[in-house]
């Protein structure tokens, strides 16, 4: 195939004469914008350190008082994008937010949908539509879009957790914003156990509205529970991982980002074959290697990294006598949406 013609054969005063007409020969950048074969992917294999991020944010309690941060984050911004974009991969945000004993996060609501992954601490919740979660660490929270949400804290130590959110894509499509809102009343009854028996959802006779999101908080203990009995039902399952789901549709438990957790038994190594989405390994419990392109990282609890898209992923668990917990997301509900989607083997 020949080579295509650049911009700097064409003369300069034809090139300004389109510029100032706001127009743009294509094939100068056809290449870049369809690359041979195979996505050129911006987002890099990057890990951050819980130990190392923790006295960091910390201080950003010190420095920061909540009314002055509402959300009091550091992103996990992945140099690759440049770190002024605050994103782990193109539609990936992350974040580690920090509540102190007795702060309040105000309620809000916005287009981006969240999930908080629990890291540390307790006697913290989230208020979400009026519905109260609890979060313990290892719990998952959601948040979807436009739905009311506050945290606050009513234990003596400081809480943190993962936030993922879809903002990068949100906000790339122009559609990002937020409404503040009043202190929520928290409902008496909310319904949260209606969903926690695997197979059976609840039937009314006389038929009610449908919540979109019947399912806000994926408790850790049930999450890791489920994963035990799978590995022990199916002792030569290569791969055992559940994904978290809305229980009354059967599908993602959000439209846009996926959300799974995954055991690895002690000692196991795990060949993830390359896949069109970007993807975000949280180790829960255990130290995990993870190896993706050149890089190999070795994650101890709380320790979160990023893989790009169409990179195959490897994980092992260090230990040769327990088992390994990881919280896993990605983008595959959105490439299968847009028909994007493929494994590559
Ligand atoms: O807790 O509502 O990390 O609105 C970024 C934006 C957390 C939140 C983030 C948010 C939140």
């Amino acid at each position: 195939m020949s080579e295509l013609g650049r911009l700097e054969d064409l003369p300069a005063d034809y090139v300004a004469a389109l510029r100032a007409l706001n127009l743009v020969p294509l094939w100068p950048s056809l290449r870049a914008v369809m690359p041979a074969g195979k996505p050129q992917p911006r987002t890099v294999p990057t890990a951050w350190s819980y130990a190392a991020l923790k006295p960091l944010l910390l201080r950003a309690g010190e420095l920061t008082p909540i009314e002055k941060a509402e959300r009091r984050v550091l992103v996990l911004a992945n140099p690759g994008h440049t770190l002024e974009k605050m994103q782990a991969c193109s539609a990936i945000y992350l974040g580690m937010q920090l509540l102190l004993p007795g702060e309040w996060a105000p309620s809000h609501r916005h287009t981006p949908n969240a999930v908080r992954m629990v890291v540390e601490g307790e006697g913290a919740w989230t208020t979400v539509e009026g519905e109260k979660c609890p979060m313990s660490r290892g719990d998952l929270i959601l948040t979807p879009t436009g739905l009311w949400h506050e945290h606050g804290h009513d234990g003596d130590q400081p809480v943190v957790w993962l936030d993922v959110l879809d903002l990068p894509l949100v906000h790339y499509l122009e559609a990002s914003y937020h409404v503040t809102g009043q202190r929520q009343v928290p409902r008496a009854s909310h319904g949260e156990r209606a969903f926690t028996r695997a197979g059976v959802a609840p039937t009314p006779v006389f038929e009610r509205a449908r919540r979109a999101y019947p399912l806000l908080r994926y408790p850790w203990a049930e999450v890791k529970a489920a994963l035990q009995a799978l590995a022990a039902d199916q002792r030569d399952l290569e791969c055992v991982m559940v994904a978290y789901l809305n229980p009354e549709s059967g599908g993602d438990a959000l439209n846009i980002l996926g959300f799974y957790a995954l055991m690895l038994r002690p000692g196991q190594v795990l060949a993830l074959p390359a896949r069109s989405p970007a993807s975000v390994f949280h180790a829960i419990e255990g130290s995990v290697e993870v190896q993706v392109m050149a890089e190999r990282f070795t994650l101890a609890e709380a320790d979160t990294c990023c893989a790009p898209g169409y990179e195959a992923v490897t994980l092992r668990n260090r230990s040769p006598s327990a088992a390994a917990f990881v919280f896993v997301a990605d983008e595959a509900p959105l490439h299968r949406k847009l028909g994007l989607y493929e494994v590559r083997g």
